[in-house]
């Protein structure tokens, strides 16, 4: 992960370089500048880096600031807890309040007030999707060479087929199109939500959806072994938001907790689904050492919107 972080800063570097220039004027950068901008050339062409890093952008869902173990140490997150100690902590980081607003906002570095969806969430055959006229960030990534994979639930629409993900900028998706469906059924309403593509897919059905996601990424990571393009990838779980369905083991994962005690059970139940998603952030890390990505990444993890306080009655879903 230090390559990661490193690169991190190499990559600030180059995106700062063409905004400075101009205030250099006739002169031109100072010597200092243009020998830690050198320095950082050679440091990359050592390790046959490139310019354009892999992106990997990891967005969990509804994961609360104390579910995880670098916060909370009785959280099982081995893997979340060593980006945080290898990688960079952002401490002062802002994000909607719920699912479809986040989203939004990332995928088109808008305000989610300017996105169009920025109260409450779209629902099950909504008539409405992200505007088309929204430029994406994959669409712009994919304008500049970059291969563009997305695992996981979108949640901004899917009325027609020009709002689903492969139309909005992503070569290959895998996913859920809607929200709160079945970790086993993937289903919401009895309708199947699980899309490759853009075509609802039942393979695998019956898998729990989080181990799902983790296969998913290590073959999409693995397909791109050799490819002459960096790759973007959005890997964005159902995990840890409800319904609280786990298998065993993930269940077994926080014994001290009370299985007995309706309280304790749910919680347990919920850190399953957090201890499962650590597992993904496992095995994407380990799937991109292993397709000899890893030294040219950048990792990003971040939760979508905190725990959610929806059914405590704070309003903490309103615009503001
Ligand atoms: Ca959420």
């Amino acid at each position: 992960m230090n390559q990661c972080k490193l690169l991190l800063f190499g990559l600030l570097a180059v995106l700062i370089l063409p905004a400075s220039a101009g205030s250099f004027g006739q002169y031109g950068p100072t010597k200092r500048r243009r020998d830690r901008m050198d320095h950082w050339w050679r440091r990359n062409e050592r390790r046959n880096c490139s310019s354009r890093p892999h992106i990997i952008f990891i967005m969990a869902d509804d994961q609360g600031w104390n579910d995880v173990g670098f916060h909370n140490p009785l959280v099982d997150t081995p893997n979340i807890n060593w980006l945080a100690e290898n990688g960079i902590e952002l401490t002062d980081y802002h994000t909607a309040p719920v699912c479809s607003a986040s989203r939004a906002a990332l995928l088109t570095s808008r305000y989610p007030s300017r996105t169009g969806i920025h109260q409450g969430v779209l629902l099950p055959r909504s008539k409405t999707c992200l505007p088309l006229e929204l430029s994406t960030l994959p669409e712009m990534l994919k304008d500049n060479g970059y291969t563009t994979k997305m695992i996981g639930k979108w949640h901004l629409g899917s009325c027609n087929a020009s709002c689903l993900p492969t139309s909005r900028g992503f070569d290959e998706f895998r996913g859920s199109i809607d929200a709160t469906i079945g970790y086993f059924n993937w289903s919401q309403n009895g309708v199947m939500s699980r899309f490759v593509n853009d075509q609802p897919s039942t393979a695998n059905l019956g898998t729990h959806l989080t181990i799902q996601h983790q296969r998913d990424a290590r073959e999409m990571i693995m397909a791109h072994k050799d490819v002459d393009s960096p790759l973007f990838m959005f890997i964005s779980p159902l995990a840890p938001h409800a319904p609280l369905e786990v298998t065993r083991e993930m269940f077994d994962r926080h014994p001290f907790l009370d299985e007995t005690d309706e309280q304790q059970r749910q919680r347990r139940e919920s850190l399953g689904l957090v201890a499962a998603l650590d597992d993904l952030v496992g095995e994407t890390i380990q799937a991109l050492r292993d397709a000899g990505l890893y030294d040219n990444s950048i990792v990003i993890f971040s939760s979508d919107n905190g725990g959610s306080s929806a059914r405590l009655g704070h309003g903490s879903e309103d615009f503001w």
